[in-house]
């Protein structure tokens, strides 16, 4: 395990189970100790669990289990790991008392590399995981889907980029061959304006109103701890509903000491989804960004997306937000919110003094069939003039 290549893991709450105090807890302490977590939240079946690890391309998946059932679901996140030829990645897990040691071995024999018992210390669990699984990728089997080769060409672009680089969409090479590009849309704007909730949403109305075999890729940010290349929680998947599907192919990077909002490799893994003839509609999401953030000034990127929250504070702070004049279209979310319709005008008057024609849209996302998000969705495949 070096800066460049945290060992990256997925953890998980099984399906029928909310008890994640335990796994809150071992998450902060795996990303302390630099490892990249993806964190796909609780009540989670084991065909989403499996579908994220294949996708992040993890070393390995922690399960962390309370009401029963362990046997059966060990062995069936096993299976289907197995039949995506990722034998390449690692099982293990814990469950206080629930878990009992004849159960374990069991679990063992069925292909689980090990169980926690209660009253087991962090740092005998840290040793373990960072010796079993920080070594250099293992090789997936013979029958590795697509998805997972896409993944390892992801984790070995990421892996080449071991600083911060001036502008990561400015490393893209240019599109070299004649296959279709993706509509690339990114979005951006501050942590807590709801940009992961929108992107959950958009997915839906992709998904039932794109034709059955496209796909739509997400390349998803969260800031390593600290402006560190190492120890990240990426936790957007365990908000998300509707991009549990495998028509939806998601990756959640770390920013790995990149400023801005994306990671040194961003361009390179954009290029490679947008330019692999797989992905009809490619998403990016920044990390929550400040006032001076421009994330977006590449061609690669078709639309710019700004999400604001509508208590951004005075009128006197929108003139200070860079992405007000770099956006194609503006989203003040949370319309549900007391002062939101001061903040649209607000937002409006300050776009008309740009002279660009920018959009400016109203969006509750968090609401069933808002028709707000619906327009933004069909503002996505057009400038948003
Ligand atoms: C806290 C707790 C709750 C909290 C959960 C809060 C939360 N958000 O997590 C609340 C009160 C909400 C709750 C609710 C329920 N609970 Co409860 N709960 C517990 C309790 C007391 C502690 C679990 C815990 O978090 N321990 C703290 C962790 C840090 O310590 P630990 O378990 O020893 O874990 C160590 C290792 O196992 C390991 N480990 C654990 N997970 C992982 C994962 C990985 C990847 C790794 C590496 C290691 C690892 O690391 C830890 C460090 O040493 C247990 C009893 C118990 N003593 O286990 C019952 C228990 C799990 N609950 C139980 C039940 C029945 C319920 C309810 C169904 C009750 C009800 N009728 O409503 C609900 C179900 C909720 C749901 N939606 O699933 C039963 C389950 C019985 C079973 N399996 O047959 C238990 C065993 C209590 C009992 N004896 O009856 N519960």
């Amino acid at each position: 395990m070096t800066a460049s290549t945290p060992l990256r893991l997925l953890t998980a709450v099984p399906i029928c189970d909310g008890h994640d105090s335990a796994i809150n807890t071992i998450n902060l302490e795996l990303i302390r100790h630099g490892i990249e977590v993806v964190y796909l939240g609780y009540h989670r079946p084991a065909a989403d669990i499996v579908r994220a690890a294949v996708q992040e391309d993890v070393a390995a998946i922690g399960l962390s289990s309370y009401n029963g059932g362990h046997i059966e679901f060990f062995a069936e996140v096993r299976e289907k790991l197995d039949a995506l030829g990722a034998t390449n990645i690692g099982l293990f897990g814990g469950g206080g008392g629930t878990i009992t040691l004849a159960d374990a071995e069991l679990m063992t024999q069925q292909g689980t590399d090990r169980i926690f018992f209660a009253g087991t210390p962090l740092d005998e669990m840290l040793g373990w995981i960072s010796e079993r699984y920080g070594k250099p990728p293992g090789a997936p089997g013979p029958s590795a889907s697509p998805d997972l080769a896409l993944a390892r060409r992801l984790t070995e672009i990421e892996s080449a980029f071991s600083r911060p680089v001036a502008d990561p969409l400015a490393e893209a090479a240019p599109a070299s061959d004649g296959r279709t590009r993706s509509r690339v849309v990114g979005i951006t704007g501050p942590g807590g304006a709801g940009k992961t909730t929108l992107i959950d949403e958009l997915v839906l109305r992709f998904l039932r109103r794109r034709p059955a075999g496209s796909r739509v890729a997400i390349l998803s940010h969260d800031p390593s701890i600290g402006g560190t290349g190492a120890g990240a929680l990426l936790g957007d998947r365990a908000t998300m509903i509707y991009s549990q599907q495998d028509r939806v192919f998601m990756r959640s990077m770390a920013t790995r000491g990149q400023s801005g909002g994306l990671s040194p490799s961003t361009g390179r893994c954009l290029e490679l989804l947008a330019s692999s003839g797989e992905f009809e509609l490619v998403i990016i999401e920044t990390v929550g960004t400040g006032q001076e953030a421009l994330p977006f000034s590449s061609d690669l990127v078709d639309l710019r997306v700004l999400v604001m929250n509508p208590d951004y504070g005075s009128r006197l702070q929108l003139q200070k937000i860079a992405m007000l004049d770099a956006a194609d279209l503006v989203i003040v979310n949370k319309g549900d919110l007391q002062g939101a319709r001061t903040a649209g005008a607000e937002v409006e008057r300050r776009l008309g003094s740009n002279k660009r024609g920018q959009r400016l849209l109203s969006t509750t996302a968090t609401r069933h069939n808002d028709a707000g998000v619906d327009g933004l969705f069909d503002n996505l495949w057009g400038k948003g003039e």
